[in-house]
């Protein structure tokens, strides 16, 4: 908690990150979101420097490293790209909490694979009827021998459709949260189908679809974790989770910053660089020192996380709040620097402020991060 800098290593992995980016994700990342292309084989590349499994452990397969790295990472990728980014965050999740929960035996059958990216997972809480409310979810899996038959429908599942493995919460008990345990459902299991491919503002390079689940059968040896665990599984998940979103929307706003610093400098209005009004330097100064406070709080939450402290939910979810919406605000002043040029498709500018706006929505929205953090105060 006394770390004010970088670590050596932090620098090393940060700086293998950006090459990635600057070489595989930057020169694509216009053309996936216009014509909505998701980038399989550059997830793939990214699995090569361990992308896959920042934070599983190096016995799984992981590199093993920490929630620090990890938003090291996302930021650094998300300066290209915050929806590639984002949809690699949250296959890092997934197999976080198959590491951390799953049986010897599950981990074994796909860990594997997963650390390789050659096959994808997914995380599915969210269903039409509980969003916020994520522990009255209805997906019911009833036990039949060996087997779990599951049926529900989950809504909103970034990756569904394409990827392969799909980490699902369901109600094995009772009402509430303690009647929640989390399955491993694989794409090709009979009873599993897809929704269409949902038509969003941003994130184009991924497909967002629902999971239909009409009495799969699903082994009961593919529980992660023991029958009622599954939304604190879930929830801790989201820990990490949301700081990674949070670092999506640093890494895509630092981007917006380093654009509009470079286009008031060349744009002339009124005989000079429009860099020379106090408007655009105050506007400039306030973007900088808005986006340095999010990152701050954020690597102070990741240390918290890794750190396992009482309060680490409380900090994620601060950071997650904090993070997101700055990161859309200095976007939002980034768009007004351009002019009309930045409300072009013709610069960067939109499309980071498309990709960033979900971020305030997903992983918990940022009133549910308020009232997470609001409780915690006043418990
Ligand atoms: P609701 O819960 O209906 O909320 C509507 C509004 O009411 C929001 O403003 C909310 O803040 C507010 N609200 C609700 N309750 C309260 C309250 N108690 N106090 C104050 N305000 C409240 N989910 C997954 O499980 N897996 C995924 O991979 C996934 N990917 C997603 C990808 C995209 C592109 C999107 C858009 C969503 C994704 N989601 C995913 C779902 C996402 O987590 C939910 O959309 C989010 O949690 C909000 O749920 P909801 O949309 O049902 O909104
Ligand atoms: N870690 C461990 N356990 C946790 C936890 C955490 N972070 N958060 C809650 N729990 C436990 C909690 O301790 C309690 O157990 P116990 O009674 O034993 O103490 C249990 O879970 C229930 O917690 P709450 O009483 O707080 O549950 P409640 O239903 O009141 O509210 C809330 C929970 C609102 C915080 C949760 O439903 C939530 O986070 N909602 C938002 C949903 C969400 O984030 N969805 C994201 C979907 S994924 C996504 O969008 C992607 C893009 C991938």
């Amino acid at each position: 908690m006394t770390q004010f800098d970088l670590t050596d290593d932090q620098r090393e992995i940060q700086e293998l990150a950006r090459r990635f980016t600057a070489d595989a994700i930057t020169p694509h990342a216009a053309e996936w979101d216009e014509k909505h292309i998701f980038p399989r084989d550059t997830i793939k590349a990214a699995a090569e420097l361990g992308f896959a499994a920042i934070y599983v452990s190096e016995e799984s397969g992981g590199i093993g490293l920490g929630r620090m790295e990890s938003a090291l990472i996302m930021e650094a990728m998300a300066y290209g790209c915050p929806s590639t980014s984002a949809f690699i965050s949250i296959h890092n999740m997934a197999a976080w909490m198959l590491d951390a929960f799953g049986s010897a035996e599950l981990k074994a059958r796909f860990l594997p694979d997963l650390v390789t990216m050659d096959k994808l997972a997914s995380y599915c809480l969210t269903e039409p009827s509980s969003g916020s409310d994520a522990a009255a979810l209805k997906t019911k899996a009833v036990r039949d021998g060996d087997d779990y038959i599951v049926t529900g429908t989950k809504q909103f599942i970034s990756g569904a459709g394409d990827n392969d493995v799909y980490l699902v919460m369901v109600r094995t008990g009772g009402e509430g949260p303690k009647g929640i345990s989390c399955l491993l459902i694989e794409k090709d299991m009979p009873g599993v189908s897809f929704g269409a491919n949902e038509r969003k503002l941003g994130w184009h390079s991924q497909p967002t679809r629902a999971v239909i689940l009409d009495q799969v059968r699903v082994p009961a040896a593919n529980l992660v974790g023991a029958e009622g665990q599954g939304f604190s599984i879930a929830m801790q998940g989201l820990d990490g989770g949301r700081l990674n979103i949070g670092a999506c929307s640093l890494g895509g706003a630092q981007r917006c910053l380093d654009e509009a610093i470079a286009y008031t400098k060349a744009r002339q209005q009124f005989g000079k660089p429009i860099a020379d009004f106090q408007n655009t330097q105050f506007t400039l100064a306030d973007m900088a020192t808005e986006l340095e406070a999010a990152r701050a709080l954020l690597y102070t939450a990741a240390a918290k996380v890794i750190a396992n402290a009482p309060d680490k939910t409380r900090f994620a979810a601060m950071a997650k709040r904090f993070a997101t919406d700055t990161g859309s605000k200095v976007v939002d002043q980034a768009l007004q620097l351009h002019g009309g040029y930045g409300y072009l498709m013709d610069y960067p500018i939109e499309r980071f402020w498309r990709d960033l706006r979900v971020h305030s929505i997903l992983e918990g929205t940022n009133q549910v991060m308020r009232m997470i953090v609001g409780r915690d105060l006043l418990k």
